[in-house]
C-alpha cells in the first residue's frame, strides 16, 4: 500500500482546501474526519482521482502515513485539539510531528508543545490566513513550535504558501506559541482594518447619500492607490452585488449585528496584559459588541437625541479628506498591532523577525496590503524600530493627512456618526506624539487618596516623591 507523505485531520472549507493545495504541489495525503459523509463526501468529490487517501479510523489514518509521521489538526479550537492529541499519542511515535493549523490560542499550544515535547513528540502551532480561496491558492503561512519540525516541514510550507516574487510567505516566527500568537495578532489588525472601512462606509452614505454602486466604484478607484488591499478590493465587490431576492443593494438587507470567533478579543486582552495600547483593534471589538445589541440599539434610538447628518460643502473634497482620513488611520492601526508583537517578543522571548512578518503577510492573507510593503521596508532599516509612526515614510503620511483625518473626525462627531475606530486611533496618535500629557494630574489624584507617590520632572527618574500637605476635604 502507498504510504502517504502528510496526512489531514479535519474536513471543513479549509481542511479540504489545505488537502487540495498540498496535493497539488506534489505530496499524497491521507484524510480524517469526525464525521465521516463528510469524508466521504470529499474523497468523492472535490478529492476524487486525486493523491488522497481516505480514512475511516484514526488506527487506519496513522497506519497510512510514512514516518516520521507528520499530522495536521484543522478542526475546531480549543477542547477538540486536547481530544484529537489524546486520542492520537497511543497511535504515535517518538519524532512524529503534530501540526495545530487552526485559530488556537496561544497559551494553549504553549501547553500543548511543552506537553508533547515531554512526550518525544514535536509540535508545531501554526497559523494559516487568507480565508477558504487564500489556503487553496497560496495562504501565508506563520509557523511556530519545535525548530527541528520546522526544519522538516519548511520545504512544503514553502511550497504551498503565498508568493513574492517567488519568495514565500512563510517563514518560521519563533518556538511554541509564537505563530499563533503572531496569527491572533494579524486577526486583531484585521479587525481595525475592517471596522475604519466601515466607519468610512458610513459616514460617506450617511453625508453624501450616494448609492452603494457609486460607493462600490469610489472604493475600485482608491483600491489603485496608497489604500491597495485585499479588503477595499472586496469591500468594492461587496458593495456592488445586488440581492437577487430584492433586487436591492445587497449591503442593505445584511443586518448590522457583527459577529467575532475571539481573536480579536483575545489580541485586545493579551494587549491589556502587556500594557500596550491597541485601541483600533479594541474599538473594533467593542464596535461589534456594541452592533450585536439591536434590540436595545431599536428601543435606545427611540429615545435618545441626536443630529441628523447633513452636508452642504464640496463633495470631491469630502470624498478625498476620507480617503486620506482612513490611510493615516490604517497606518497608526498596523503601528499598534507591530507594537504588540515586539512587547510580546521581548515577553516570551521569541525574538520575533518583524520584518519576515511584515513580509508574510504581504500576500495571501487578509491584511494584505500595499503598505506592508513599507512596513517590511521600515523594520528593513531598523529591526528595533520601536513604532512604526518612529519611521519617516510613515510620520510623513500622517503629516500629509492629519488635517484631514481632524477634519473628518470632527464632521462625524458633529453629524453623530459614530467612529470609535477613527477617532480612538487619533487620539492615539496625539497621545502618542505629545511630549506633555495629563498623567501627571493622575499621578496627583493618586498620591492624594492613596499616597501612591510620584516621580518629579526635576529629579532623577525612579527617586518617588509624596507630597504630605495635600489639604484634607471636609464635605
Ligand atoms: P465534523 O465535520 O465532525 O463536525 C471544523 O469544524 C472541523 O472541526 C470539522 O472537521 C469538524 O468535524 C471538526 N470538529 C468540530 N468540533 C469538533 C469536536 N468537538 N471534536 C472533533 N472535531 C470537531
Amino acid at each position: 500500500m502507498i504510504k502517504s507523505d502528510i496526512g489531514i485531520i479535519g474536513l471543513a472549507v479549509m481542511g479540504q482546501n489545505l488537502v487540495l493545495n498540498i496535493e497539488r504541489n506534489g505530496y499524497t495525503v491521507a484524510v480524517y474526519n469526525r464525521t465521516l459523509e463528510k469524508l466521504n463526501e470529499f474523497i468523492n468529490g472535490k478529492g476524487r482521482d486525486k493523491n488522497i487517501i481516505g480514512c475511516y479510523t484514526l488506527d487506519e489514518f496513522c497506519n497510512s502515513l510514512k514516518q516520521p509521521r507528520i499530522i495536521i489538526l484543522l478542526i475546531k479550537a480549543g477542547k477538540p485539539v486536547d481530544d484529537f492529541i489524546s486520542k492520537l499519542l497511543p497511535l504515535l511515535k517518538s519524532e512524529d510531528i503534530i501540526i495545530d493549523g487552526g485559530n488556537s490560542f496561544f497559551r494553549d499550544t504553549i501547553r500543548r508543545s511543552e506537553k508533547l515535547e515531554n512526550e518525544g513528540i514535536q509540535y508545531l502551532g501554526v497559523g494559516f490566513s487568507g480565508g477558504e480561496e487564500g489556503v487553496l491558492k497560496g495562504p501565508s503561512i506563520m509557523p511556530g513550535g519545535s525548530i527541528k519540525a520546522w526544519q522538516q516541514m519548511e520545504k512544503l510550507f514553502q511550497k504551498i504558501s503565498a508568493k513574492i516574487n517567488g519568495d514565500p510567505c512563510c517563514f518560521y516566527i519563533g518556538s511554541d506559541g509564537a505563530g499563533h500568537y503572531v496569527k491572533m495578532v494579524h486577526n486583531g489588525i484585521e479587525y481595525s482594518y475592517m471596522q475604519l472601512i466601515s466607519e468610512v462606509y458610513f459616514i460617506l452614505k450617511k453625508l453624501l447619500g450616494i448609492t452603494s454602486s457609486e460607493l462600490a466604484k469610489l472604493f475600485a478607484e482608491w483600491n489603485e492607490g496608497d489604500l491597495n488591499s485585499y479588503l477595499i478590493q472586496i469591500t468594492s465587490k461587496i458593495l456592488a452585488e445586488k440581492d437577487p431576492e430584492t433586487g436591492k443593494p445587497l449591503i442593505d438587507v445584511i443586518l448590522d449585528t457583527a459577529k467575532q470567533k475571539g481573536t480579536g478579543k483575545w489580541a485586545s486582552q493579551e494587549a491589556l496584559e502587556m500594557g500596550i495600547a491597541i485601541p483600533s483593534i479594541t474599538e473594533a471589538v467593542y464596535a461589534r459588541n456594541i452592533s450585536s445589541k439591536k434590540d436595545e440599539r431599536l428601543k435606545a434610538s427611540k429615545l435618545l437625541e441626536g443630529p441628523i447628518p447633513h452636508f452642504s460643502g464640496e463633495i470631491n473634497k469630502l470624498v478625498e479628506a476620507t480617503r486620506k482620513a482612513l490611510f493615516a488611520a490604517k497606518i497608526c492601526s498596523y503601528a499598534q498591532g507591530f507594537s504588540l508583537l515586539k512587547a510580546a517578543s521581548e515577553e516570551y522571548k521569541w525574538q520575533l523577525n518583524l520584518k519576515n512578518i511584515a513580509h508574510i503577510w504581504r500576500k495571501g492573507c487578509i491584511i494584505r496590503s500595499h503598505l506592508l510593503e513599507q512596513i517590511e521596508s521600515a523594520f528593513q532599516h531598523n529591526k528595533n524600530l520601536d513604532n512604526l509612526l518612529l519611521d519617516s515614510y510613515f510620520s510623513n503620511v500622517i503629516k500629509n493627512n492629519q488635517k484631514d483625518w481632524r477634519y473628518i473626525v470632527t464632521l462625524a462627531v458633529k453629524n453623530g456618526i459614530p467612529v470609535p475606530a477613527l477617532s480612538s486611533t487619533l487620539s492615539y496618535y496625539d497621545s502618542y506624539r505629545n511630549p506633555s500629557l495629563p498623567a501627571n494630574l493622575i499621578q496627583a489624584q493618586r498620591d492624594y487618596f492613596g499616597a501612591h507617590g510620584f516621580e518629579r520632572v526635576d529629579k532623577e527618574i525612579g527617586r518617588i516623591f509624596h507630597y504630605d500637605n495635600w489639604p484634607p476635604l471636609y464635605d
